[in-house]
């Protein structure tokens, strides 16, 4: 992937017919700015900010925006496993890439339908596009309802995810009919903000954290290509075997954790909050049913690992962390269909710093079969990325506000709290 601009840098100077009459700023934060903000300690109350435009639910269409005659508008039932096989296919075929074409993401069916119905989701904001005549699914969009805390202030907003156009309908226009069509049925529940991430720079990221990678099957990573054998490595008898041990993971100071339940929902949501609420220009405002879908899944289905430490004595709940589950699918490679990569999600620490914490993580991921730990520089992430030696990667993932601008117009990555998807 492109190297990023740098938050703050002049946006690329392509012409973005469809963003540019979107709700969202056009220019990035001034040198000014950037400057005054370095002098001191940020907190969130200096990034809140306001929103672009206001309107009433009154001024919204109601009826769906036109597309091509061939196609039509549906709403696809997350219910109903045929139609989440459908979204299923479409994405395992469609959805995003890396650059060389490597490797193509891969959620499982049952990431889609935990991904899509958090408590209060609404149906039609799935929002698919089909043939007329064969029912075939060829695009889709989804929204689901959140509570992001901006700055200071808690605003119930739409997350966006799984943008997908069919390859043979790409760049004829579609994806800004249906990025359109999903804000007119969020607006119509009275709802006018929405977070989502883009490996695409369109106006105008509000941060662009890069992701790091800790290799955990190193053998498996070089044979796909994911990563390299560091050229120091060539000179020795067998430099697998050297470059595995150089990269083991540290077998001392291990933590003891243990799977996270229900029970532990509040004395996780008191530590989550207070880790992730002061510094944060977004963070998430979970309530606790929120906390449960997010962080409870069922076990069979590989998609949420959370664990806690516990005080041996009190029994109290003093750490958290969590990961979650994305399989891609290896595209060119003989020997390997899979690379099975565990993401950094939420976490929060008391009693263990976070290198101890993130190691435990590494081991519990790697003894769950996963090939390598990705996680972006947001959050505290930079505490334990370089210690526990993950490599930076080639891609950025940028943040969107939709309808919102920060006071800042734009933050660090360590002031991203939210992890999407
Ligand atoms: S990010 C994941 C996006 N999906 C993929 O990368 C999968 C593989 N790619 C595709 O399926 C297609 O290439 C897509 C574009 C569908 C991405 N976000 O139809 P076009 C703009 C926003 O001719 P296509 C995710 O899911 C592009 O700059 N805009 O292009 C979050 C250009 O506009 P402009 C994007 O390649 C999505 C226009 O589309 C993206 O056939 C958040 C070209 O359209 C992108 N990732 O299809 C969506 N890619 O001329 C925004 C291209 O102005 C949500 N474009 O530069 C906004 C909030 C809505 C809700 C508001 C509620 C209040």
């Amino acid at each position: 992937m492109a190297a990023v601009p740098k938050p703050g840098a002049p946006i690329d100077d392509k012409k973005h017919t469809f963003w540019e009459t979107q709700p969202v700023p056009q220019v990035t934060a001034s040198t000014e700015i950037r400057e005054q903000l370095k002098k001191h300690v940020l907190t969130a109350k200096d990034f809140t900010g306001a929103p672009l435009e206001t309107k009433t639910v009154a001024e919204i269409p109601t009826e769906p925006y036109p597309v091509a005659s061939v196609l039509e508008w549906f709403n696809l039932d997350i219910n109903n496993p045929k139609e989440v096989d459908m979204l299923y296919t479409l994405l395992l075929e469609n959805y995003v890439e890396d650059d060389d074409s490597l490797f193509r993401f891969e959620y499982s069916r049952a990431f889609l339908k935990w991904a899509l119905t958090p408590p209060g989701y609404y149906k039609d904001w799935h929002v698919g596009v089909r043939k007329k005549e064969t029912k075939e699914i060829v695009a889709f969009i989804s929204g689901v309802p959140t509570n992001i805390k901006v700055g200071e202030k808690t605003i119930k907003l739409c997350e966006i995810n799984f943008l997908c156009v069919s390859k043979r309908l790409r760049d004829k226009r579609l994806a800004p009919i249906l990025i359109k069509e999903v804000t007119r049925r969020v607006n119509l529940c009275d709802i006018w903000q929405a977070i989502y991430t883009a490996g695409r720079d369109i106006p105008t990221p509000i941060s662009a954290p890069r992701y790091f990678h800790r290799s955990l099957n190193p053998e498996k990573l070089i044979d796909i290509g994911f990563s390299r054998l560091p050229d120091n490595f060539t000179r020795f008898d067998k430099p697998m075997e050297a470059f595995k041990r150089s990269i083991a993971l540290e077998a001392a100071n291990r933590v003891t954790l243990r799977k996270m339940t229900e029970e532990d929902l509040p004395a996780v949501m008191e530590l989550l909050k207070k880790q992730l609420h002061n510094s944060s220009a977004v963070s998430p405002d979970f309530d606790m049913e929120e906390l449960k879908h997010w962080m409870i899944t069922n076990p069979k289905d590989q998609i949420v690992f959370a664990y806690v430490k516990e005080d041996p004595k009190s029994k109290m709940v003093t750490d958290f962390v969590s990961f979650y589950h994305v399989s891609s699918q290896v595209l060119q490679n003989p020997r390997h269909n899979t690379l099975k990569a565990a993401y950094c999600y939420y976490y929060a620490n008391t009693t263990v710093d976070l290198v101890k914490l993130f190691n435990e993580a590494l081991h519990l991921a790697k003894d769950l079969g996963f090939d390598v730990f990705n996680a972006l520089n947001i959050m505290e992430n930079e505490k334990f990325i370089e210690p526990l030696r993950f490599g930076p990667g080639d891609g950025y993932l940028r943040y969107y506000l939709f309808n919102w601008k920060l006071t800042t117009i734009q933050c660090a990555p360590e002031h991203i709290g939210v992890v999407m998807l």
